[in-house]
């Protein structure tokens, strides 16, 4: 196989004027504009506004590349396109090679009758897609999100590029994955499709090969090579003729993946040869993990149970929805994309689901979810909308688009389940799309129900195939409910409700739920001048998308805490009330983890600065949630389930071993006296939990607003959780300057903060000024006489000295 990569420096032009400019690809309109200084950021102020104009216009891109004699000895010569984004003709020397309008497609034409020896040329005509859709919808209109660009469910394309609730208005144009030459001769691999056999004598290791063979009669062989996660090799070889082969190799001592927190990730390395006469013609290399998976859905006395099953074992899913992590996707970075999914691990999330409002991800991102132990849980590309599938050209598209994206992922270890869309169940039963689109609903029926089922039996049989995101697997039944399924949970935020509705909602499995915050303050420094800085201006609301949603968050936040002093404040708090919120609402779900098999929260990541539901901001930045995800997701969960004067203490075990500790509780003041305590000693089962302590306490208003109930766990004669609840709101403790005092000091290239106070400091929030750290924790309590300690990594060019000088300190106390 010959390659030419024809990424690169192109050019590209703005099709009604004359102009040739310089181009990147993989990229861009509006980041080759950006490059050139001549559109302002879009992620600044309004300045989105005043680029709308760059996706209502047609643009070229082009370039020349040299073809040598190798290259065109090949018998056939594809011109292989990734993605193009969306609607392209591509042109080669003047010929028209091919037209593209699905950006989830690689497209694959076979070029070689249009190259000549020399020197070549490549131009790509992009059609505008707003202008597209609007013509299309304009004709006949789609119902979809009241944030977007109209008509975008007619077109192939990331549907939250025209906008969502919490993303901007702003649809690429361009080259956004690889492109490049692919020169065959004899024969290629067609398809692979990598299988694991889990028996008795180990896991085998199975590839169903399809070989396009170029010339009859042509003798290949197919050598199958397996290096051990360790980087030993078994290698095995077999000699096929037919158009279709097995090759498989038996693992004996396979050594088994697992899920973030219940074992390794061992991969296994498998490489694939296509060989003639000893010339290796194309090969394939895929990462392996062995493990084996279902979701199991039994009869139970709450109805039918929704538990992903990973080797036996079955797992509480923690984890988040997945976002496309840059609203411009060729600017994300290699590092930026290991951070988010990294975060995500670190905080003990074995679960991601990608959401259907998004793409099918790059390849990246499951390589980094195999690596960390990230179940996938993967929409296909349809959300909220009504989508053409009564036309037959668009169902075609969509059939090519799912057939390649099963292909390409369905050997990966992570991914646990294929979705059909996000939230379409719920519009028909609950959105009014009967009464307003009734004349779609046998085409949804009939694509969502049979036809997509249908492909991924035969594209993917080994994984359950699931309608909707939520579902009850009964068409237009009980879409969103408690009994069967998936649910999605919403009436905190959009509906407005305490954190405390949570406590009434026992889903089988809870797929989507969440509340808002706003980004850091350096991450609102980005887009807001400081005449900006209050909750309503118009700057900060063209940075909410969700409605009157800074309106939703003072209403939820005045709930719990005293009116902010000053914007900065309000920041803070924000961030303090939404962490609070997933807390409190995730700390029940898994008190009932027999009843309720996962939470994930809605969302992880964001692909623009704004207020949103995020736990890790547009530049990755650990807002206050993302801290608290990695308490409330600890393999170990101490929680306190208070109600009214009844403290009940539980604790919550994802080990699949016995867990053995002490329950420390005590009743004390604000100011550090004891009241009351004790402790209970404790053995979990493995995957147990257990209430553990219970009791009244019952004080009058005076007392209840100077007292809190704390509680931590300790093995031997280390604490391993700490956790503390209040008997009235926040808002109404008596607090007073705890008198906050660090020292700091340096330990193995991190710096140590230990904290102590002299009165209750609530949510403590440390930041190093200037610099994007990590804390081990953040956002915690510090409770007088008793010592808080926490690291981070020392950044580059600063020393314990310069730490001390940055470092900022805060808590509840100074927010109001
Ligand atoms: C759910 C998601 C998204 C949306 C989010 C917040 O409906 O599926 O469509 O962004 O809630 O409203």
């Amino acid at each position: 196989m010959h390659q030419l990569n024809l990424t690169g420096a192109w050019q590209f032009q703005q099709v009604d004027l004359s102009e040739w400019m310089p181009a990147t690809v993989p990229g861009g309109v509006h980041t080759d504009l950006l490059a050139l200084g001549k559109i302002p950021d879009p992620f600044k102020a309004d300045f989105e506004l005043d680029v709308q104009w760059v996706a209502q216009k047609d643009w070229v891109y082009q370039r020349t590349f040299d073809v040598n004699a190798e290259l065109l000895s090949d018998e056939q010569v594809f011109l292989v396109c990734d993605g193009l984004d969306t609607l392209a003709d591509v042109v080669i020397n003047g010929n028209n090679v091919g037209h593209a309008e699905d950006m989830f497609i690689q497209y694959r034409w076979d070029v070689k009758q249009w190259l000549h020896a020399g020197t070549n040329e490549l131009k790509i005509h992009f059609a505008s897609p707003v202008n597209y859709v609007t013509e299309k919808n304009s004709a006949k209109t789609l119902l979809g999100v009241s944030q977007a660009i109209p008509g975008g469910p007619y077109l192939r394309k990331a549907p939250c590029q025209w906008g969502w609730d919490w993303g901007p208005m702003l649809p690429p144009i361009g080259i956004w994955k690889d492109i490049r030459l692919e020169g065959y001769s004899q024969a290629r691999i067609q398809e692979v499709h990598w299988k694991q056999i889990h028996g008795d004598n180990g896991v085998t290791i199975l590839a169903d090969v399809e070989i396009a063979t170029l010339k009859k009669k042509i003798a290949c062989e197919l050598r199958l090579r397996i290096t051990t996660p360790q980087g030993g090799e078994i290698a095995t070889e077999s000699v096929i003729i037919a158009a279709h082969g097995q090759i498989s190799v038996l693992l004996q001592d396979a050594q088994l993946w697992w899920p973030n927190g219940y074992g390794e990730q061992p991969l296994y390395e498998a490489n694939l040869e296509l060989l003639a006469d000893g010339n290796v013609l194309d090969s394939q290399s895929v990462k392996l993990g062995l493990r084996t998976l279902e979701v199991r859905r039994q009869p139970d006395e709450w109805g039918e149970s929704f538990t992903f099953v990973v080797n036996g074992v079955p797992i509480f899913a923690k984890g988040s929805n997945w976002i496309p992590a840059e609203s411009f996707p060729t600017r994300l970075t290699h590092k930026s994309m290991n951070h988010l999914i990294r975060s995500a691990a670190e905080s003990h999330q074995n679960m991601l689901r990608v959401w259907g409002g998004g793409f099918y991800e790059d390849n990246l991102f499951y390589d980094l979810c195999d690596q960390y132990g990230i179940l996938v849980w993967q929409d296909m590309i349809f959300s909220c909308s009504i989508y053409p599938h009564d036309d037959e050209q668009f169902n075609a598209s969509v059939k090519e688009e799912i057939t390649q994206n099963v292909i390409r992922l369905r050997h990966r270890a992570s991914l646990a389940l294929w979705c059909g869309n996000n939230e379409m169940e719920m519009g028909w039963e609950f959105w009014g799309w009967m009464q307003r689109a009734s004349e779609h609903q046998d085409a949804y029926d009939r694509f969502f129900h049979k036809t997509l089922p249908g492909w991924i039996a035969e594209l993917d049989p080994s994984r359950l195939y699931w309608p909707s995101s939520p579902s009850s697997n009964t068409p237009f039944k009980n879409s969103n409910g408690q009994v069967v399924g998936d649910a999605h949970y919403w009436d905190v935020w959009h509906g407005r409700k305490p954190f405390t509705a949570y406590r009434n909602q026992y889903p089988r499995f809870m797929s989507e739920f969440g509340f808002q915050s706003l980004p850091p303050l350096d991450t609102v420094k980005t887009y807001a001048d400081k005449k900006d800085w209050n909750m309503t201006s118009y700057i900060m609301e063209h940075h909410q998308r969700s409605g009157s949603g800074n309106g939703l968050m003072i209403a939820q936040m005045t709930d719990t805490f005293r009116m902010p002093k000053d914007f900065q404040s309000l920041v803070y708090l924000s961030m303090v009330l939404q962490a609070e919120g997933i807390r409190y609402g995730v700390e029940h779900w898994r008190r009932n983890k027999n009843r309720v098999s996962g939470t994930l929260y809605w969302q992880l990541n964001d692909c623009w600065p704004v207020a949103s539901w995020s736990s890790l901001d547009y530049f990755g930045r650990w807002k206050a949630l993302h801290y608290a995800a990695r308490r409330f997701y600890a393999p170990v969960l101490l929680s306190i389930e208070e109600q009214g004067s009844l403290m009940d203490v539980h604790l919550t075990s994802d080990l699949n071993e016995a867990w053995r500790g002490a329950v420390h509780w005590a009743l004390i003041t604000l100011d550090g006296i004891l009241q009351e305590a004790g402790v209970e000693y404790v053995n979990l089962d493995p995957l147990e939990s257990r209430k553990v302590f219970s009791k009244v306490f019952n004080l009058d208003s005076k007392q209840s607003r100077s007292t809190v109930f704390v509680a931590s766990i300790w093995q031997a004669s280390q604490q391993v959780a700490a956790s503390l609840a209040t008997f009235v709101p926040n808002k109404h403790l008596e607090l007073v300057d705890p008198g906050l005092q660090v020292q700091v000091t340096q330990e193995d290239g991190n710096a140590v903060f230990s904290l102590t106070s002299r009165s209750l400091a609530r949510f403590v929030e440390l930041k190093l000024e200037g610099y994007d750290v990590i804390f081990s924790d953040n956002y915690f309590d510090v409770t007088p006489e008793f010592k808080v300690v926490v690291n981070c990594p020392i950044p580059e060019g600063l020393d314990i000295e310069s730490i001390k000088q940055k470092l900022s300190i805060t808590s509840l106390y100074n927010s109001f």
